[in-house]
């Protein structure tokens, strides 16, 4: 009997994805777990693996397609599937006769199935620590491990590409290191309560709920939105102008607006729309540290990073944010509150061919120069070769855009909300410098922080950056006072 495959939960808050590819045609003997599909969702590449077992009959959707959760993927004919599919797909998210545990209802963070395993398509970041070098286990041991989930064991036995539970990277994942993956503990709320929340996008992890022991309702839902709407003025309630028929000048092309792109338009119109931002622009003079980042280079080479100005700046503006903790800070308006973080997490902008990806460097306060090289060559690596998983770019306190390897004087850059500050690299050049009665030529690398004015005073901005400009001038700040 054929039996449609449906797109199962992606994760939270990702309801659609753009094919890149499918796996499979029709004929094809289809295991279950086996991937069969490549989709591009708004942050990240994942293979979508199989719930069903049996031959494949039809494939309903196309590369290029937009494709939504619960809408069938392709039918199955699971008669001739004895020796595959024969076993009820008991321990995976996907119910029987391919569809979603309630998709709804299962969100990939929180649905547990009854066997205590995890479910499809959870993107985990935290579960890919075989990328990271010895500073990751020191990394998950400053997170509670809440999740007491456990990696399917099958698939730690056969590590074959489809059996991967998330498959966010198109390489294979040892499970056994996933087994060991922490997890934030499931917002506890009804499946309706989740939908209602999916429709309105809100963030169920971000309602507070007023049942007992926290239980999310409704009427939290709705409260919840409301507070968004009235309090941050999302997009400041200006609408766009229609736009003019374009070919009344000439030929245009429409081209469809790919999945990062879409999300990245989204993200910065919000965030310039609701944070008053202020940039302010600052030289360091890096001579000093230039020969120093040369003398080590070869120490990082051998750990496998890259002693690149990037790294040390995560270094610095790490230390910054300790000293300076209302960079360290999201504002909630709708509660009248700041939020002030007790852990460090750097982003980083990359550029990739799909546009703008921001890992995200964990605890980068607790890591040393040479640890955070490595870490950030392989998720730079990780972000243009699609293998990043969601989880890695979630979580920062402040990011870094460094522009300068490809040139720029100065910019200024929109604050990945809701973080309070970004920090925008320009390129170092040699410049005269009045120093001691004369012009020396120094090596001057230009800086520009763009902060919240809600939360960043003006006179604390140019405190914040001068100190980074300090750090980087005599580097021996960094262990006086960072
Ligand atoms: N000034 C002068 N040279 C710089 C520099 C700077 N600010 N930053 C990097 N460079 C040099 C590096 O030293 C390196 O030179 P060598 O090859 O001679 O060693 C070269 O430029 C390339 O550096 P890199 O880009 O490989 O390494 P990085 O750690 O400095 O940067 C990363 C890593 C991921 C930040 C960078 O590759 C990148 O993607 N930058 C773009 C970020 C971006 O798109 N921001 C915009 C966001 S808002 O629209």
């Amino acid at each position: 009997m054929a039996t449609d495959f449906t797109l199962p939960e992606l994760g939270e808050q990702i309801e659609t994805g753009d094919v890149l590819r499918v796996l499979v045609k029709p004929g094809d003997t289809l295991a279950k777990d086996q991937a069969v599909l490549e989709l591009e969702t708004d942050k990240a590449t994942i293979e979508v693996p199989s719930s069903l077992a049996g031959i494949v009959k039809e494939i309903k959707v196309k590369a290029g397609d937009k494709v939504k959760v619960g809408q069938a993927i392709l039918s199955v004919d699971d008669g001739a599937a004895a020796a595959s599919g024969a076993a009820k797909p008991a321990a995976s998210a996907a119910g029987e006769g391919g569809k979603p545990v309630d998709a709804k209802s299962a969100p990939a963070k929180t649905a547990a199935p009854a066997s205590g395993k995890r479910p499809a398509l959870k993107p985990d970041a935290d579960k890919v620590p075989d990328m990271q070098p010895d500073v990751q286990a020191q990394d998950r041991s400053t997170q509670p491990d809440q999740s007491g989930v456990k990696e399917d064991d099958t698939a730690a036995e056969t590590p074959s590409r489809g059996q991967k539970v998330v498959d966010i990277s198109r390489g294979t994942r040892p499970a056994a290191e996933a087994v060991s993956a922490p997890e934030a503990p499931p917002a506890p709320a009804a499946p309706s309560v989740r939908r209602m929340a999916r429709e309105l996008g809100v963030e169920i992890d971000q309602v507070t709920g007023t049942g007992s022991e926290g239980r999310i309702s409704i009427e939290d839902v709705k409260e919840h939105a409301k507070r968004l709407v009235t309090g941050a003025g999302r997009n400041g309630g200006a609408a766009a102008e229609p736009l003019p028929d374009f070919s009344r000048w000439g030929q245009v092309e429409r081209q469809p607006m790919r999945a990062v792109r879409r999300k990245t338009a989204d993200h910065l119109s919000s965030a310039w729309a609701t944070i008053p931002h202020v940039t302010q622009h600052d030289l360091a003079d890096i001579t000093a540290l230039e020969d120093l980042r040369k003398r080590y280079a070869k120490q990082a080479e051998a750990a496998g990073g890259a002693l690149t100005v990037t790294a040390i700046l995560v270094k610095v503006v790490a230390a910054a944010m300790k000293i300076f903790p209302q960079f360290n800070a999201s504002i909630d308006m709708a509660a009248g509150e700041l939020i002030l973080k007790r852990y460090v997490n750097i982003g980083v902008a990359v550029d990739t061919d799909r546009g703008l990806l921001v890992p995200v460097i964990r605890d980068a306060d607790a890591k040393n120069i040479l640890q955070l090289s490595v870490e950030l060559s392989q998720l730079a690596e990780k972000a243009r070769s699609r293998k990043i998983a969601l989880e890695e770019m979630q979580g920062g306190c402040m990011s870094i855009s460094n522009l300068g390897g490809i040139g720029g004087t100065s910019f200024t850059p929109i604050i990945n909300a809701p973080e309070v500050a970004i920090l925008g690299v320009s390129r170092a050049r040699m410049e005269p410098v009045y120093k001691d009665g004369q012009f020396v030529p120094r090596l001057m690398l230009p800086l520009s922080l763009s902060y919240d004015h809600r939360v960043v005073d003006g006179a604390d901005g140019i405190r914040f950056l001068r100190w980074i400009v300090e750090a980087l001038e005599q580097p021996f700040l960094l262990a006086l006072q960072g």
